[in-house]
C-alpha cells in the first residue's frame, strides 16, 4: 500500500479478494463514498447554502430534524437506490425501511445509516459524521423489517465519514479498520490511515457528565476513579472530552485511544441508552473491534446484541480494550454485589438519586 497514493477503489479491489459478493460490495462502498463526497460539499457550504437550522418535521424519535439530516438522508437514498446492489435501506431519519423502487433492480445487501450523526453540532460548526452498516440479504424478494434485525456480528462492512477540518472515510470489511482522506482537488479518497489500531490502555474518557446523577453504580465508580486521578485508585491523572458527536469521539479514539461511554442510565427508564443499535452502535463497534478495541453494553459484547426493533437504543461503552474490560468487570462485580466498598451509598439501589426521588 502506497500511503498518499492508494485510492479507495484500488484498496477495495485488493482487500475484497476472497469475500463473497466482492464485486457488488466494492461497488456499493464506492457508491456510499460518492454520497459522502456530496454530503461533505454541503456541510462545507453551511450557511452559504442556507443548509443550517431545523426543518418543521420530526423523525421517528420525535426529534426535530436539521435541514442537513433530511438532505444527507436523501443523498444516501438517491445514490444507492438505482445501482442494483441493495435490496433495501434503513435510516435514522425514516420510520420504516426504504424499499428499492420497482424501476430499479434489487441487490443482495442491506444498507443502514445515520445520515448525519451529531447534526445538532452542524449549526455551531463542530465536526459531524455519517455512519453506515452493510448486511446481507440472500434472497431476491424485497426485505421486510425483520430482515434488517441482524446482530452486529453479521455485518459485512461498516464505516463512517467525519466532516471535520478534513473529510475522512473510515471503514472495515472485516480485514482491519482503514482511514481515507478526501482530496477535494481530485475528488478521490486516498488511503492515509491503514490498519488503524487503538492503544489497549488510555488516560482519556468521554462521557456526558451532566447525566452523572442518573448513572448506574459501575459507571459512577469508574468515572469517580478517573476524576480522583493520581490521588485515588488509578494512581494517574485522566483527561476528559465530550464533543457530543459520536463520530468525532470515535475518530479520536481510533487515532490515540480512549473510552467513550453513553451508558444505560435512569434519566428515561423507557430508554436503555441514547444511541441506536443498528446505525450507530453496531457499525462503530465493528470498526472498534477491527482496530483491536472492545465495545460492550456493560453487560455483553455489543456486536452480539440481536435487534428487536429497527430504531432500538442500546448502552454503549467502547474504546481501549483494557479500560473497557475494567468497566465490564465493574458491572460484573456490581451484579455479584462485590463492589460495596467502592460505590458511594448514594448510588446503591436505595439511592437518593432514584428517579422518583428527583424533585
Ligand atoms: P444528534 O445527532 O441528535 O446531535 O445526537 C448525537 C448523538 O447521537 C451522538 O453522536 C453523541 O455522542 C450524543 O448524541 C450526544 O448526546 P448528548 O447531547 O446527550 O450529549
Amino acid at each position: 500500500m502506497h500511503l498518499g497514493r492508494t485510492t479507495l477503489s484500488k484498496f477495495l479491489i485488493q482487500q475484497l479478494d476472497g469475500i463473497e459478493g466482492a464485486r457488488e460490495l466494492g461497488a456499493l462502498l464506492v457508491d456510499v463514498a460518492a454520497a459522502v463526497k456530496a454530503i461533505s460539499a454541503m456541510t462545507a457550504k453551511g450557511a452559504l447554502a442556507g443548509l443550517l437550522g431545523k426543518v418543521d418535521s420530526q423523525n421517528v424519535h420525535g426529534e426535530v430534524q436539521a435541514k442537513l439530516d433530511v438532505i444527507a438522508n436523501d443523498v444516501l437514498i438517491r445514490s444507492n437506490e438505482w445501482g442494483g446492489l441493495v435490496a433495501g435501506m434503513a435510516s435514522e431519519e425514516l420510520d420504516d425501511p426504504y424499499p428499492v423502487p420497482p424501476e430499479y433492480p434489487r441487490g443482495r445487501f442491506l444498507l443502514i445509516f445515520d445520515p448525519l450523526d451529531g447534526s445538532s453540532n452542524a449549526d455551531v460548526n463542530v465536526s459531524v459524521g455519517t455512519i453506515f452498516s452493510v448486511l446481507r440479504h440472500d434472497r431476491t424478494d424485497a426485505p421486510a423489517t425483520a430482515d434488517f434485525l441482524q446482530p452486529g456480528s453479521a455485518q459485512v462492512a461498516a464505516g463512517y465519514a467525519i466532516y471535520g477540518p478534513s473529510t475522512m472515510l473510515v471503514l472495515t470489511i472485516g480485514k482491519g479498520t482503514h482511514g481515507f482522506t478526501l482530496d477535494h482537488e481530485i475528488g478521490n479518497f486516498i488511503l492515509t490511515h491503514p490498519a488503524m489500531t487503538i492503544p489497549a490502555d488510555t488516560s482519556e474518557f468521554a462521557i456526558n457528565t451532566s447525566n452523572a446523577r442518573f448513572w448506574e453504580a459501575p459507571v459512577h465508580r469508574y468515572v469517580t476513579e478517573c476524576q480522583a486521578g493520581r490521588t485515588g485508585e488509578r494512581g494517574r491523572d485522566f483527561n476528559m472530552r465530550w464533543i457530543a458527536s459520536m463520530v468525532a469521539e470515535v475518530h479520536r479514539i481510533l487515532i490515540r485511544g480512549g473510552v467513550f461511554m453513553y451508558p444505560k442510565d435512569t434519566k428515561d427508564p423507557s430508554k436503555p441508552g441514547r444511541l441506536r443499535l443498528m446505525y450507530e452502535a453496531s457499525p462503530i463497534s465493528f470498526l472498534i473491534e477491527q482496530a483491536g478495541g472492545r465495545s460492550t453494553t456493560g453487560r455483553e459484547r455489543l456486536l452480539a446484541v440481536t435487534p428487536t426493533s429497527l430504531h432500538q437504543r442500546v448502552p454503549v461503552i467502547l474504546g481501549s480494550a483494557n479500560e473497557v474490560a475494567r468497566i465490564e468487570r465493574y458491572h460484573a462485580e456490581h451484579a455479584a454485589g462485590h463492589d460495596a466498598e467502592f460505590v458511594s451509598p448514594l448510588f446503591n439501589e436505595r439511592s437518593l438519586f432514584r428517579p422518583e426521588a428527583r424533585s
